[in-house]
């Protein structure tokens, strides 16, 4: 069976997940594409074969769209996941979810009122092979318990258009979905602290900022985002246990020897430092579709909390470095939980 997907929002991911799904992903097809810039929708359908629909609810509605894939902004996301669910079809939601906790909220009662999981969120380091190899190791109990983990997110540059929020929403976010997938655990307060900014910021940002989160076990947990490090993009993890650590790998990169120096490139993109995990985060998505099981990535659960602990690590930003709890809801037995 080929999964017809139908893709809202034609920008930047959205035309790299469609290259993907038509171009990496066997067994799957983009069939419509919509986005409030017309010319943009009808040349990115143009390019793949599909049909360009006027909005996405006319999407979601096309009985040529098996599954739905929301690449849109951010603060749009809600309306087109909730319409999704109300069609009975499987949605791909890029982070975030959504922009507030309580639209995140009413996508969770939606879906469980579906009575099965439709919704998968666009977390796409869970699929990266390094942290899949840092999971199994934790998940041997060969560490002991871990204790803390030590974390970096640095990108070159960013836009001027990002401000000091975003560190925690658009970046931080990443780590914060990551890290309670690998210890299996929840994060129950943030504190951000921020040291000298770099003079290579714009004078509205706040870079870099030192995040600070505890788990309900006691795990503590140290994030630097840094996004206008220069240097490269770079992703460092290592998670501390009673009995020895494990590290994420850096990519694969050969080894120059030269001139007196030993050295490895470090990517720039983070496109280029996730594609493999991007390829294989969609392989598993439309299996599970093809399937007609439920998706096994990261739920509407795991995008309420992360929206969660991005407010709780905004409000402790805001406030000048205070501590701040995370006002999560108990989690539903639907998601996994107990309550
Ligand atoms: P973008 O601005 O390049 O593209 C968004 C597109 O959505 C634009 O073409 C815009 O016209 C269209 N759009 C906006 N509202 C719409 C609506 N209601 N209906 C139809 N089309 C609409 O943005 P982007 O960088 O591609 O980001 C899109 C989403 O993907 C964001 O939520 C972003 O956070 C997320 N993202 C995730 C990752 C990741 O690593 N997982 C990386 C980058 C972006
Ligand atoms: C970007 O918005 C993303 O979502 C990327 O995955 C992330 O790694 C990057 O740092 C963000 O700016």
């Amino acid at each position: 069976m080929t999964v017809r997907v139908g893709v809202i929002g034609a920008g930047m991911i959205g035309q790299d997940h469609t290259r993907r799904l038509t171009e990496v992903v066997t067994g799957a097809a983009v069939t419509a594409v919509t986005d409030i810039d017309t010319l943009r929708a009808a040349e990115v359908a143009a390019r793949v074969g599909a049909t360009a629909l006027p909005t996405g609810a006319d999407l979601i509605a096309s009985p040529d769209v098996d599954a739905v894939l929301v690449t849109s902004w951010g603060p749009t996301h809600a309306e087109h996941v909730l319409n999704a669910i109300a069609a009975g079809k499987p949605v791909f939601c890029e982070k975030p979810l959504a922009t507030t906790a309580e639209d995140c909220l009413r996508i969770v009662e939606a879906e469980r009122a579906q009575g099965r999981r439709l919704v998968q969120v666009g977390f796409m380091r869970r699929f990266d092979a390094g942290y899949r190899q840092m999971k199994e190791v934790l998940s041997t109990g060969s560490l002991g318990a871990p204790l803390i983990v030590h974390c970096a997110h640095r990108n070159p540059t960013v836009p001027e258009s990002y401000h000091s929020a975003m560190a925690a929403q658009d970046t931080a976010v990443h780590e914060i979905d990551v890290l309670r997938w690998l210890l299996d655990d929840e994060i129950v307060s943030a504190q951000v602290v921020t040291p000298r900014a770099t003079s290579k910021r714009f004078p509205h940002l706040k870079d870099p900022q030192i995040m600070i989160f505890e788990t309900s076990e006691g795990v503590r947990i140290d994030l630097e985002v840094f996004v206008n490090c220069q240097y490269g993009y770079d992703i460092q993890c290592e998670v501390v246990g009673e009995d020895g650590l494990v590290r994420l790998p850096d990519p694969a990169a050969v080894g120059v020897r030269t001139a007196a120096r030993h050295g490895t490139n470090v990517l720039q993109d983070w496109k280029d430092r996730f594609a493999e995990a991007f390829d294989t985060e969609f392989r598993e998505w439309v299996a599970s579709v093809a399937a007609g099981t439920e998706p096994t990535g990261p739920s509407s659960w795991d995008g309420y909390a992360a929206t969660v602990i991005t407010d709780a690590a905004v409000r402790s930003l805001e406030s000048g470095g205070e501590l701040v709890t995370t006002d999560m809801k108990p989690r539903p037995a639907f998601y996994g939980g107990t309550a």
